[in-house]
């Protein structure tokens, strides 16, 4: 065993469940604000309950993927150092409100989200956009390419999978900026399913068609949004190709201080999270994937989906919480 594979031994054995409380603690957090129209408050009580909860972790984690610079983010901003700082050395992705809109208003899928990969293997994305392109698991390498037309994607999908176009849904941001992108797929007779918000949840439902209804992933949404959503289709081994939008000599430098030389790359799931990784999301609100927190009588109810990447397994864990006092 090398040391990566040991460090990989540990994190699986070791994390997987840990995992699963921090998104829980930071998705029961968000969810008592449910509905409140105050997005900045809910994602408040998430990003405190996340790292409450990330720093009882036996890991010595640096956030790679967080809430910003340091300078503009005073919690889990990027390079801050979270867990005990006794364990393996990880990177850590995160997102302790994914939708903060949908939160605020009570709409469906938002999410708390956490990814945890060996030191160095996920990509460090600036906050720019990001061009996306996703599908689930077991179609053939080269179904999707983001370079061709959502016709031709659309029609290779619908091929692969062995349906008529008119049965693949796409999942896409409803954003003025996908105008003509939404024009281009209703063209083919392919279904969309437009999103106010959460792509991370629209990118992880292409994983389970038959659950969430959604096949493809199309547009262009936050490129640390996009290396979470990697980092779970790494788990569950669909595919994803990302560009990042560097259309100023701004975000071309920005970019090149995190080490991307080539602003045009595409990237591949395994180029955005590499290695060893584990991917945890808990339901704030109902979704097409995961239920969100019930508050009971006597106790909380949390819907989690835990992933990791070397074993491939998937976990959804319905938790009923008791110790009200934790939370
Ligand atoms: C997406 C989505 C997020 O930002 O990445 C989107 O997943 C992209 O940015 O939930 P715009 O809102 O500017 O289109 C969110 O909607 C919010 O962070």
């Amino acid at each position: 065993m090398n040391a990566a594979q040991k460090i990989g031994a540990s994190l699986d054995r070791v994390l997987t469940m840990e995992l699963v409380r921090v998104t829980e603690r930071a998705a029961v957090a968000a969810a008592r604000l449910r509905g409140r129209g105050d997005e900045k408050a809910a994602d408040q009580v998430a990003v405190d309950a996340m790292r409450k909860e990330l720093n009882h972790l036996a890991i010595k984690g640096t956030v790679v993927i967080g809430e910003g610079e340091r300078d503009e983010a005073p919690m889990l901003y990027i390079g801050e150092e979270v867990g005990t700082g006794k364990g393996p050395s990880v990177d850590i992705a995160l997102d302790p409100l994914e939708g903060t809109t949908i939160c605020a208003k009570n709409l469906p899928n938002a999410l708390a989200v956490v990814a945890l990969a060996e030191k160095g293997s996920l990509l460090n994305a600036p906050d720019v956009y990001m061009d996306k392109i996703a599908i689930g698991p077991g179609y053939p390498e080269g179904t999707i390419d983001i370079d061709a037309s959502p016709a031709e994607n659309i029609a290779s999908l619908a091929k692969a999978k062995g349906v008529t176009i008119g049965e693949i849904t796409t999942c896409i941001l409803d954003r003025p900026r996908h105008a003509k992108l939404i024009e281009a797929v209703r063209a083919t007779g392919a279904a969309i399913r437009l999103i106010g918000d959460g792509d991370v949840a629209g990118v992880i439902h292409t994983t389970d068609p038959e659950e969430t209804g959604i096949d493809l992933y199309l547009g262009t949404g936050g490129a640390p949004e996009g290396v979470l959503a990697a980092a779970a289709l790494r788990c569950t081994g669909g595919q994803m190709q990302g560009r990042l939008i560097l259309d100023t000599p701004e975000k071309v430098a920005r970019a090149a201080k995190m080490g991307i030389s080539d602003p045009k790359k595409v990237y591949r799931t395994d180029e955005m999270a590499r290695g060893d990784v584990l991917f945890a999301a808990t339901g704030v609100t109902d979704g097409n994937m995961l239920q969100g927190v019930k508050f009971g009588r006597n106790y909380i109810t949390t819907h989690t989906i835990v992933l990791r990447s070397s074993s491939r397994t998937v976990r959804e864990i319905k938790a009923r919480h008791q110790d009200l006092d934790k939370f």
